[in-house]
Formats: C-alpha cells, sequence, structure tokens
C-alpha cells in the first residue's frame, strides 16, 4: 500500500463567516473504525447555518469545528476488528453514530438517540479534510457504478428515504412536496420510486421547478408568497386532481406547514421534515377533525442501504443535484457560492482528495 501522505488539509469553522484551512494530524482509527481518504463532501444548508448565524437552535459552535457532513471517501487504513472493509474500498460515510446501547438504539429508531455523535454538529467534528476516521459499520462499500459524488448524495437522499418511510408511500400515493431544494427533490424522487403515482413539486423559484421536471415531478406548481393557503390548497387538488394522501413538508415555511395540513385528504399524513421557526400557527382544527396524522422526520435511521440501492439500480438519479465544484483548497469560495447563492446552486460538491479532476 502506498505511504499516507502526512497532508491533512482540512477546513475548520472558527466562528461567523471565518472557515480556515489548515493542516490537521492524521487520525488514527480504532479498532473497529476506518481511516479515510476523503472524496466528495457536499454542502448542507446547516453547514452554511453555522457558517452565517454560528448557531443551529441549542447547538452552538463555541469551539472551531471542522465542517462537513454529506461525505463519500476511500478506505486508507482498517481496525484490527474490521471485516467487511479493505483499503481501496470507495464507501459513503453515514454521518451519526449512535450510543448503540439506549433503547431507542435497540429499538433501531437511533436517529432518536441523545447520544449520537454527529459531523459537524457542534462540538462535534465533521469530515470535510483529506483524512478522516469513522465507525467502519457506518461506512457503505459503493458498488462500481456508483460514484463518489453519489455516495457523498446517500446523505440527503437519506432524509428522503425516511420521510417516505414514515409517510408509508406506496403503490398508487398521491403526494404532495413543498419546497424544491435538495432535500424537496430527493424526497420527490424517492416518493416516485416507492411507486407514487402522482407528484405536485411547489417552489418559489422557477429555476427549482424546472429541475424538478427534468428529474420526474408529474406537476410543479410555482408558489406566490402572498397567497392564503386556501387558495393554494384549492390549486394543488385542482392540479393533482384530488387531494393528496401525503404531504410533505421540505422547506420549513409556515405557509407551506399551513398548506401541508390543509390540503392533505381526510385520513392522510402530512410530514413534516423543513425545520423552520421554533412556533408557528396550524389549522390543527381542520387536521384533528379530518384525521391527518403530523409526523416529524428527523435525519434517518436504517435508510442508507435503500438509498444506496435507489442509486445503484437507477431507481433514483441524484447526479444532477450537483450543480458546482470544488477542490477542498476552494472551500471559502464554495461557501460564498451557497451563502449568495451564486449561478443557483442546488448541490455544491466539495473534492477533497488532490487528485480530483474536474
Ligand atoms: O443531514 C442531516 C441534517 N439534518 C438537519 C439539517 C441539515 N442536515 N436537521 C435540522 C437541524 N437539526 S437540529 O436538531 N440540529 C442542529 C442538531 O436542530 C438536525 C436535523
Ligand atoms: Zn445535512
Amino acid at each position: 500500500m502506498a505511504p499516507i501522505k502526512e497532508d491533512n488539509l482540512t477546513a475548520v469553522l472558527y466562528g461567523i463567516n471565518d472557515i480556515r484551512l489548515e493542516q490537521r494530524p492524521i487520525p488514527v482509527p480504532g479498532d473497529n473504525d476506518v481511516l479515510l481518504r476523503m472524496e466528495s463532501v457536499g454542502i448542507c444548508g446547516s453547514d452554511v447555518h453555522y457558517l452565517t448565524r454560528g448557531e443551529i437552535g441549542p447547538f452552538v459552535v463555541k469551539q472551531p469545528m471542522i465542517i462537513g457532513h454529506e461525505a463519500s471517501g476511500t478506505v486508507a487504513k482498517i481496525g484490527k476488528n474490521v471485516k467487511h472493509l479493505k483499503p481501496g474500498d470507495r464507501v459513503a460515510i453515514e454521518p451519526g453514530v449512535p450510543c448503540r446501547i439506549c433503547s431507542f438504539c435497540k429499538e433501531g429508531r437511533y436517529n432518536l438517540c441523545p447520544d449520537v455523535i454527529f459531523c459537524a454538529t457542534p462540538p462535534v467534528h465533521g469530515n470535510l479534510g483529506r483524512y478522516y476516521v469513522h465507525a467502519a459499520d457506518f461506512c457503505f462499500k459503493l458498488p462500481d457504478n456508483v460514484s463518489l459524488d453519489e455516495g457523498a448524495l446517500l446523505e440527503p437522499l437519506s432524509v428522503g428515504v425516511h420521510g417516505c418511510k414514515r409517510a408509508g408511500i406506496t403503490v398508487g400515493s398521491i403526494v404532495l412536496v413543498l419546497g424544491a431544494g435538495p432535500i424537496g427533490l430527493v424526497t420527490m424522487m424517492c416518493a416516485k420510486a416507492f411507486g407514487a403515482s402522482k407528484v405536485l413539486i411547489t417552489d418559489v423559484f422557477d429555476h427549482r421547478l424546472k429541475l424538478a421536471k427534468e428529474l420526474g415531478a408529474d406537476y410543479t406548481l410555482q408558489i406566490n408568497v402572498d397567497a392564503s393557503t386556501d387558495d393554494l390548497a384549492k390549486k394543488v387538488i385542482e392540479t393533482l386532481g384530488s387531494e393528496p394522501n401525503v404531504s410533505m413538508d421540505c422547506c420549513g415555511a409556515q405557509q407551506m406547514v399551513q398548506l401541508a395540513m390543509k390540503a392533505t385528504k381526510s385520513g392522510g399524513v402530512a410530514v413534516l421534515i423543513g425545520m423552520g421557526q421554533n412556533e408557528v400557527t396550524l389549522p390543527l382544527t381542520s387536521a384533528l377533525i379530518r384525521e391527518v396524522d403530523i409526523k416529524g422526520i428527523f435525519r434517518y435511521a436504517n435508510d442508507y442501504q435503500t438509498a444506496l440501492d435507489l442509486v445503484a439500480s437507477g431507481k433514483v438519479n441524484v447526479k444532477p443535484l450537483v450543480t458546482h465544484h470544488f477542490k477542498i483548497e476552494e472551500t471559502v469560495d464554495a461557501f460564498e457560492t451557497a451563502v449568495k447563492s451564486l449561478g443557483n446552486p442546488v448541490k455544491i460538491m466539495i473534492h477533497a482528495n488532490p487528485e480530483w479532476k474536474d
């Protein structure tokens, strides 16, 4: 095996609007870990939020934190107990490693584990560096037909998979997806892959709806932020030809959460994936007298393999989500592109491997 070069250029968030690239020691894997040469790392909305605000809810960047959690890598070294991976394997990295012993972990709902260690959620470091150590059993070997960018995109795709599983989407479901950002788009594609017969996706921006159509949305609806939710619900129902039996909010805006609850068919499900304000006003009576179930989504659990199968089988094509590529040396530019929405980015990918070529 080629010797490991002592270059571990790493992107560290020091504070608001202050990302620095610096050399860090190459970490040493424990017995159940792998050392990864990092490859593709996508920029998530939460990374941008920590950069511009320094916090999300109770999670505050108090010490310098390595950024990034949507990632893939190539195995450089394995710990002595690791059996399912070998050096050279390309893997997708599931970024949250739970405690494995609490009741949530034992029930398989490990996304609810209070002690989960989740990349780039302060004070836990992320993985945007040349090298990174991760629990081997939270690394998924990529088959030859799945690229390293797709491996990184399994992270947001897993959110969509989790949402569709919790929504109970199946053959013939009629689905409303609110918001055509990365999460809305993967959710729409998952809904189709799960068998939904009609999916309508909404957004404020035309360019996002155009991409949604290209990715397989049956219908799109442009949202006027001044429109009443009753009028929007009428439009949704008119376009779909019936009420959706599942609505999935992927933006967190009050107007859209209200629309999700009002538009959903009696007996259906409104799934809330987007996170906006802590407190919003909701048309609760409309939901409860019609037995519309309201479900929240928090990341994902046991969904990476499904996401990988969807991509490997060609049932979901996430590649067109990537609109921009940067080298790790250009991380500051990559984040500026995200913050200022330069060139209408959907997913910005940063490449940590010095051998990566455009
Ligand atoms: O990719 C996982 C992910 N989860 C997000 C946001 C972005 N990416 N969530 C919204 C914010 N919460 S949080 O609980 N938190 C910052 C830990 O408010 C996590 C889920
Ligand atoms: Zn994320």
